[in-house]
């Protein structure tokens, strides 16, 4: 924890009653004092005086001096449900996902606003979350989501307006994803093409990971309403296949995708996964693990082996070097896209702060990482969940 450092000018938000203040807060809904998260602007004009947290360090108090040299590490938000994604709104304020099924501004009075029907279960819920690339002009938000029917479960991707406060317009992207208390994958994002990319897990049935009719196992692909590019691989949203539960994706300078994935750490351990994606590829599940090939399925750049788990949450590039999270590994990884190796890759924060799942880079320069510990599995320490803002340049 020495590198820890609470910023100093935050200060406990007043807790979010059950009032609705913000007009959208329902009764019953849960209530969490969150800490803002504080730029430098906000720096310079919110008190400092109240509700310091205690315990403040005299180095936290010099961090109201404008940012340019930030600590490596610092807490921007606390008293999370499981933060599973993080985005920036063009006007560069936080929202994230919290699992069981609440969208959350992370500021001063921040909004939270419960999405319906969403099923938490082990490792299902509310998962990910994307804004549109042309946001700004269309206000399209979309989430990946567990429900339930007839007492099975899904997931689906829907789409909204979010005027930064409330949502509206709702829309099924894509529907009946099968779903399970594991294996619900859940990471959407917009790839620099415009396309949107969406990660599934095989539900628990790994023979569906290489049936290419199958929406488990997989990367899907769609435009931006839903509707099937003509040139994906199969006719059908999906765009590589083979896949155990990947949680990660993100594209590099040259416009590759990257995603990490889950190996089968159930079942003893390890193998877990990044892998360079490529349209139609087979990413080999469950007919090899770790450093096996087969004709016609590609293996991994990187793996874990059998003696190490990653548990790999979320994934993002930062000049050419690949950041991911873990969450029983409990570590940020990294390692550079030029030289992958596992004698590259370096551990980050290994079991300071617990499990590890979203990551996002922010519209400073800035990784923003969450905890995961009140997921169920993990050990819950003061203040969790959290999410941190880490220099990457301070961690190699
Ligand atoms: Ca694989």
């Amino acid at each position: 924890m020495r590198n820890l450092l609470i910023i100093g000018s935050i200060f406990l938000l007043s807790i979010l009653a059950a009032c609705g203040a913000q007009g959208t807060l329902k009764t019953g809904e849960a209530t969490l004092p969150l800490i803002p998260m504080v730029t430098s602007t906000q720096q310079a004009t919110q008190p400092e005086e109240s509700l310091t947290p205690p315990g403040e360090t005299p180095q936290a108090q010099t961090q109201n001096k404008p940012t340019g040299n930030p600590e490596p590490i610092s807490i921007v938000a606390q008293n999370l449900q499981t933060p599973w994604e993080i985005v920036f709104l063009p006007d560069g304020r936080m929202l994230i996902t919290e699992r069981p099924g609440i969208l959350s501004l992370i500021e001063t009075n921040g909004v939270r606003i419960p999405i319906a029907d969403v099923y938490e279960s082990s490792e299902s819920g509310l998962l990910g979350l994307a804004l549109h690339p042309s946001f700004a002009e269309n206000q399209y938000l979309y989430l990946y989501l567990t429900y339930q029917a007839n007492g099975k479960m899904l997931n689906r991707v829907e789409r909204y307006r979010f005027d930064g406060t409330t949502l509206s317009d709702p829309m099924f992207i894509i529907d009946r994803i099968p779903g399970a208390a594991i294996h619900d994958g859940g990471r959407i994002e917009f790839g620099p093409d415009g396309f949107l990319y969406i990660t599934t897990g095989d539900a628990g049935a790994s023979a569906s990971a290489q049936d290419v009719n199958s929406l488990s196992g997989k990367i899907l692909r769609l435009h931006d309403d839903g509707s099937i590019p003509k040139d994906n691989p199969f006719g059908n949203a999906v765009y590589s296949y083979g896949h155990r539960n990947p949680q990660g994706l993100a594209w590099d300078e040259q416009g590759q995708l990257w995603s990490t994935e889950h190996g089968p750490s159930g079942l003893g351990n390890g193998y877990d996964e990044l892998n360079l994606i490529e349209k139609g590829g087979n990413y080999g599940w469950p007919e090899i693990q770790g450093d096996q090939s087969r004709e016609g399925m590609i293996t991994p750049r990187l793996q874990s082996g059998g003696n190490e788990t990653w548990a790999p949450g979320d994934l993002e590039i930062v000049d050419r070097i690949a950041y991911f999270t873990g969450l029983r590994g409990a570590t940020l990884y990294s390692v550079p896209l030029d030289d992958i190796r596992p004698e590259a890759l370096q551990r980050h924060f290994t079991n300071e702060f617990g499990r590890l799942r979203a990551l996002r880079l922010g519209p400073d320069g800035l990784l923003y990482m969450g905890t995961s510990n009140t997921d169920g599995r993990g050990s819950v320490r003061e203040g969790d969940d959290k999410i941190f803002r880490i220099d990457p340049n301070q961690l190699h």
